[in-house]
């Protein structure tokens, strides 16, 4: 009996055993497989992410070059790849070639409205223009520009103007996806104004700073009424106007080469620059134009419905009278132009300030001889 009893006893002891390592093996199979399941959503996931959502610098990591088109998002103005933040990106933009810049970059407008009546504010035109750099500076960053422009703009007591210049041409040249610098070339005291000079200070200030192949010579009261009108370099020296509301948009007579002008690196050494000697209005432009012809060289103007500009109203400025001089002066640019412009240039910077939309260059042109000594 007792040994029937003990048979029993073990019999259930070895049943309980086997129950639990029933057990034991189901708890381990439901761990296993929830374990396995969390591994497999985890990969799943990952192949999603990397799917679905590009890496930030996606663009710039495809080897042949055929990355989709950056979509700027809801409300921006959708033509450019946000701007650098952090040495990351900087990296990632440098190390990979970008394309070459269009030859008609797609985001320009056409004809503008130009005005000048509403006040300008250049916090905010710097806040509209946040990739413009130090110096007024600005390199596109979603393909390379062929050319690097200088603007040269000669300046004495003008703020007003160059306010409403910088509101309406940073946002032109930037859709032109131009690689350029704002030079604001200051003629320092109160003598005769001399804007050839500043010219020339400009041209070779500028080219400490980067390795310019552009120059573009602009007053500060001219903008452009159409952004189609590319503020380049071409293979003739070029005169970007072709029709001002000052002159009822046209030109005054068919050589004239005021306003604003650009000429590359090479066609500006090629010419000797401007003449230094015309002191007070007028003139200069004119004598510009003969170096450029009598060079060989032919000055190229865009069509007249791009080429169209408007110039702020204004007087005439104090110590920037006619000159007497001009008229003998011009007749004379064959005979002076070897020896007078950037070989003769003698100058002093005062003082050079990078404002966030502009490079101001203060100089010393020293003072215009006395008249019967200018013939
Ligand atoms: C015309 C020409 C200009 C030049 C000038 C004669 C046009 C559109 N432009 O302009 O290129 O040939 O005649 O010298 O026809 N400036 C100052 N402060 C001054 C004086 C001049 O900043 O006190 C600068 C400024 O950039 C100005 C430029 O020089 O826009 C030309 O002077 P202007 O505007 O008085 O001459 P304007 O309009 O007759
Ligand atoms: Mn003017």
């Amino acid at each position: 009996m007792s040994r029937l009893l003990l048979g029993v006893t073990l019999e259930r002891i070895c049943k309980a055993i086997l129950l639990l390592c029933l057990i034991h093996f189901l708890i381990l199979m439901i761990l296993y497989f929830n374990v396995y399941a969390q591994h497999l959503d985890f990969f799943s996931r990952l192949g999603t992410k990397n799917s679905t959502r590009p890496h930030p610098y996606y663009n710039f990591s495809r080897p042949n070059g055929t990355a989709p088109s950056y979509t700027a998002p809801a409300g921006s103005t959708g033509e450019l790849l946000p701007p650098s933040t952090g040495p990351e990106s900087n990296q990632s933009i440098s190390e990979k070639p970008l394309p070459p810049c269009p030859e008609d970059p797609p985001a320009l407008v056409g004809p503008m409205l130009i005005e000048f009546k509403s006040a300008i504010n250049l916090e905010r035109v710097k806040k509209e223009n946040p990739d413009v750099r130090e110096g007024g500076k600005y390199i596109p960053s979603d393909c390379k520009a062929k050319q690097r422009v200088a603007i040269i703009i000669p300046f004495r007591y003008r703020e007003h103007h160059l306010n409403y210049w910088l509101h309406y041409l940073h946002p032109i040249l930037r859709r032109q996806r131009a690689n350029y610098g704002i030079y604001i070339i200051i003629q320092n005291g109160d003598d005769t104004f001399n804007k050839g000079k500043l010219m020339n200070i400009g041209f070779l200030e500028a080219l400490k700073e980067e390795p310019y192949d552009c120059f573009i010579f602009s007053d500060i009261d001219l903008v452009p009424m159409d952004d189609r009108n590319l503020y380049r370099c071409y293979n003739q020296p070029r005169h970007y106007i072709t029709a001002m509301d000052k002159f009822g948009f046209r030109l005054p007579y068919v050589n004239y080469f005021g306003g604003v002008t650009g000429l590359s690196k090479a066609q500006f050494l090629k010419i000797n620059g401007f003449s230094n000697e015309f002191w007070g209005w007028g003139g200069e432009d004119d004598d510009f134009y003969s170096r450029v012809t009598l060079t060989g060289m032919k000055v190229a103007r865009p069509h007249i419905q791009i080429g169209k500009y408007r110039m702020i109203k204004h007087a005439r400025d104090k110590h920037n009278e006619d000159n007497p001089q001009r008229f003998v002066k011009i007749r004379n640019t064959k005979m002076t132009m070897l020896k007078d412009g950037l070989n003769s240039l003698q100058y002093q910077v005062i003082n050079k300030v990078k404002y966030p939309l502009y490079t101001n260059i203060t100089v010393d042109v020293g003072k215009s001889p006395p008249m019967s000594a200018q013939g």
